[in-house]
């Protein structure tokens, strides 16, 4: 069987498991073989650590792709996910059609925000920069916060959300040009969470177990998930299931020990789903 090959664009945070550190393991796992392009180095996530280091690594970025060119090498799938430079957005449209294979899948996770607020140090021009991307997406993975920025409607608290509300989410992201959008962490009378996929026409709505613990990183380990079982042939219904249920094992994993707040413990996870 031919391996799927996938470029993840985002950053490394060294320590703090989400992005790229996440991305790569995943991606592997299920059989799909993984390339980078880093957009930043930093030391660890920018949620819940002060101080982190931040490496721009735009410049290197369209050296590395005018390598590739050169060299023929091309991708089933570019997945992005946190840009830590506006620049970085014209890099990445500009040289998509170079280094994607005809009809491969550009599927973005708009990692920008959460619990209404952008992440610290990212600006207007980040969200302007997501919605640009989206508009030539064939999958967009935001969450509720993300999907507010990218459409201008006005953020509501959780338990103020109701399914007319992520009806017109839904619907204006889908205005914006991409084709099939996975809206996640939608919650239903605060006692479910999970993810409503859309394609334009049907609407997937996934629901399970509100989890009493929230962890920075699931939402790239989510994407992370969706990008494998989307190039593994799985339906909407299928990877929507395996991909909540997955953030709610890895939750599981790591709830009782107090010292591991800054993510999930994805990795047995993975080793569980081997046994
Ligand atoms: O998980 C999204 C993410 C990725 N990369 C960096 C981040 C965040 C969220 O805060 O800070 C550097």
């Amino acid at each position: 069987m031919e391996t799927k090959k996938v470029l993840s664009i985002q950053d490394i945070s060294c320590y703090g498991q989400c992005s790229l550190t996440v991305a790569l393991p995943i991606l592997s796992h299920y059989g799909i073989e993984t390339a980078i392009l880093p957009s930043a180095i930093l030391s660890t996530h920018t949620a819940g650590f002060t101080n982190y280091t931040f490496l721009d690594l735009t410049d290197e970025m369209q050296k590395i792709i005018d390598h590739w060119f050169s060299e023929h090498i091309q991708f089933d799938c570019i997945y992005t996910g946190y840009i830590g430079n506006r620049k970085q957005f014209d890099i990445i449209l500009n040289n998509k059609h170079k280094i994607l294979k005809d009809g491969g899948l550009f599927i973005v996770d708009p990692a920008m925000a959460d619990n209404g607020k952008l992440y610290p140090g990212l600006d207007d021009f980040i969200v302007l920069g997501m919605r640009k991307m989206c508009m030539y997406a064939d999958y967009i993975i935001p969450n509720v916060t993300e999907a507010c920025f990218m459409t201008g409607i006005d953020y509501k608290e959780p338990k103020d959300q109701t399914m007319e509300y992520y009806n017109t989410l839904l619907q204006e992201l889908y205005k914006l040009g991409a084709k099939n959008i996975i809206l996640t962490g939608v919650v239903d009378d605060m006692d479910t969470i999970g993810a409503i996929g859309f394609d334009g026409i049907t609407r997937t709505t996934i629901l399970k177990e509100l989890q009493p613990k929230s962890y920075h990183g699931t939402g790239d380990i989510f994407s992370s998930v969706i990008v494998a079982d989307i190039l593994n042939g799985k339906s909407m219904k299928e990877t929507l299931h395996h991909a909540t249920d997955f953030i709610i094992d890895a939750i599981d994993e790591t709830i009782d020990d107090d010292k591991h707040d800054y993510g999930v413990k994805f990795e047995q996870v993975l080793k569980n789903e081997n046994n």
